[in-house]
């Protein structure tokens, strides 16, 4: 894993949080997208390095929908760039890490993704991502 490439909060409401997160970096997102296979609407904010992605639930049985009625709102993953996401899965399902899906995925922002169970990461949803090759 090569760094930090976001870290995800669950949101109510993107409207709401955008306005917050403005305020609060003193900058606006640069990026709204959706993913609807995982039932998500994600702003992005770009912090040096790192991004900030917030995420809003479009519909009720999304992960973030339960996340947010389970926990409320709040930093619901940590996305790790890898150079190699197959690799970084077949590493680290053979470690004993439990990957959410078996194949890579595609996300938000142009990745390819991979989540791994939190309860075989210390209770952190960990993330794998890898820039969609050209
Ligand atoms: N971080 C830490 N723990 C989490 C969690 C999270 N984000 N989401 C759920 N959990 C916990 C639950 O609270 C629960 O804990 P307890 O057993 O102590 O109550 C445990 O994980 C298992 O929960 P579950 O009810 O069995 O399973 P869920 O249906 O809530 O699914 C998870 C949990 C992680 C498997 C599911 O959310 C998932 O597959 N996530 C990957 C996809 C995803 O998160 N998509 C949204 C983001 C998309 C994007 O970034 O574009």
């Amino acid at each position: 894993m090569k760094k930090i490439e976001h870290i995800g909060i669950a949101v109510k409401s993107l409207e709401t949080s955008n306005e917050l997160f403005a305020k609060l970096f003193g900058k606006e997102h640069y990026k709204i997208e959706s993913v609807e296979r995982e039932g998500v609407k994600t702003a992005f904010f770009m912090m040096g390095e790192t991004k900030i992605e917030l995420l809003e639930s479009s519909n009720e049985n999304s992960a973030i929908a339960k996340f947010i009625e389970k926990r409320g709102e709040g930093v619901h993953h940590i996305a790790y760039a890898v150079d190699d996401i197959l690799a970084e899965m077949h590493r680290l399902e053979s470690l004993g890490f439990q990957l959410l899906n078996k194949e890579p995925l595609p996300g938000a922002d142009n990745k390819l993704i991979c989540f791994l169970h939190p309860k075989t990461t210390n209770g952190v949803l960990v993330e794998l991502c890898m820039d969609k090759p050209i």
